[in-house]
């Protein structure tokens, strides 16, 4: 731990440098106006009897769930989505149903620039205080004005250690069809159009937010090579994938390797031959963030929702469970041991690694990611 706490400090201040309508229906319970009942900081009287969320897939411990539900009344209602892009497009539409989703760094710019997402009463997120400085204020949100960081990550490479005894270092070993014909049928890739033509871009030496055609063709016809020899585009169920050892190596989320690693809770049960490494070319870290959205009827216990996940005894647990990083500074003095030897195993970039990693940026020329991304899944 000692050996590994420098190198996250470190990690941090290099990082500053750089469907279908809700499970149930909303009730009429929306938040109501003023009054008295006061707990702690929190007007119990404003509290709805219901919250939705949508979140990543995976991405939640359920107790936390029961115990904000324990300890404030409300009812919280997940549903999950697996792509920044499905996400958008449903709440785009309005009327979605749900008050809080989590977009990724690119996508917050997208959905503010939308109007899709509110201003935040910082008044009511007394709990900023526990966060990270260097993972606030970021390219995407200046200042947090829409978005508040839920967990950060890595994008790279899971594989099986007992298929690859002598480890993975390069994105060859999911594109070069020497390599994969051996375990054809047996890998993914991410499904999310920022993510596997991103890594594609890394192979080749470029930018993963490099949008000139003819790189962009040249990513494509990686994409479209690989395709025969790839089990699925899987950004859902990678994780348990790995571990029943259906998958001998994916493209994966950090968090999705960890999982994979441990178990994850009572939904499936770990594999400890499952590793992580980001490719000698280097890949994507991004932060997801929570966001209330503008057609929420539950603003103000929304805000108390987001207030209690940045609780540091809520957010270490959430953490442990979910295996990704917090961007919570008091809640990572709170993690185990396990999961810190996890990262310093290369779950978690180090101060070396992090050289290597890219945030993906939204502008107006990376619409022409979602075009590769058609032809691709196309194919
Ligand atoms: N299963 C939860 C995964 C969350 C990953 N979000 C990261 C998206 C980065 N492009």
């Amino acid at each position: 731990m000692k050996r590994w706490l420098p190198l996250l400090a470190m990690a941090l201040i290099m990082l500053s440098a750089c469907g279908s309508a809700p499970a149930s229906a909303p009730a009429a319970a929306t938040d109501s106006p003023g009054g008295a009942a006061a707990s702690g900081d929190v007007d119990t009287s404003k509290l709805s009897k219901e919250l939705f969320f949508y979140n990543w897939s995976d991405y939640i411990d359920p107790s936390i769930l029961a115990d904000f539900e324990q300890e404030y009344g409300v009812k919280v209602t997940l549903d999950t989505y697996d792509a920044n892009e499905d996400m958008i497009a449903k709440v785009r539409a309005g009327n979605s149903g749900y008050d809080i989703v989590v977009p990724s760094d690119y996508a917050v710019t997208t959905m503010a620039a939308e109007g899709l997402i509110i201003s935040l009463d910082k008044s009511l997120l007394t709990n900023l205080s526990h966060m990270s400085p260097d993972l606030l204020n970021k390219y995407f949100d200046e200042g947090n004005v829409y978005s508040i960081p839920y967990m950060y990550g890595i994008s790279g490479i899971a594989y099986n250690q007992k298929n690859f005894p002598d480890g993975v270092d390069s994105w060859s070993a999911l594109f070069d069809p020497a390599k994969i014909a051996a375990y054809s049928g047996k890998f993914s890739m991410l499904d999310d159009e920022r993510e596997s033509p991103g890594a594609a871009l890394k192979l080749l030496g470029k930018s993963l937010n490099d949008t000139e055609p003819a790189d962009l063709k040249a990513a494509e016809d990686l994409l479209i090579a690989q395709k025969p020899f790839l089990a699925a585009y899987n950004s859902s169920d990678v994780n348990r994938k790995l571990a029943s050892e259906e998958y001998v190596i994916a493209h994966a989320w950090s968090g999705q390797a960890i999982q994979a690693h441990n178990g994850l809770g009572d939904e499936f049960s770990g594999n400890p031959d499952i590793l992580f490494t980001m490719p000698k070319e280097g890949g994507m870290i991004w932060m997801d963030n929570l966001a209330i959205l503008k057609d929420s009827p539950n603003a103000y216990t929304a805000h108390v929702f987001i207030n209690f996940l940045m609780r540091p005894d809520i957010a270490a647990r959430n953490t442990e469970y979910i295996g990704y990083l917090s961007p919570n500074k008091d809640a990572v003095d709170l993690l185990s041991q396990d999961i810190k030897d996890l990262y310093a195993q290369g779950f978690a970039p180090d101060a070396e690694m992090i050289k290597r990693l890219e945030w993906a940026e939204r502008n107006e020329k990376t619409t022409a990611f979602t075009d590769v991304w058609t032809v691709v899944k196309g194919e």
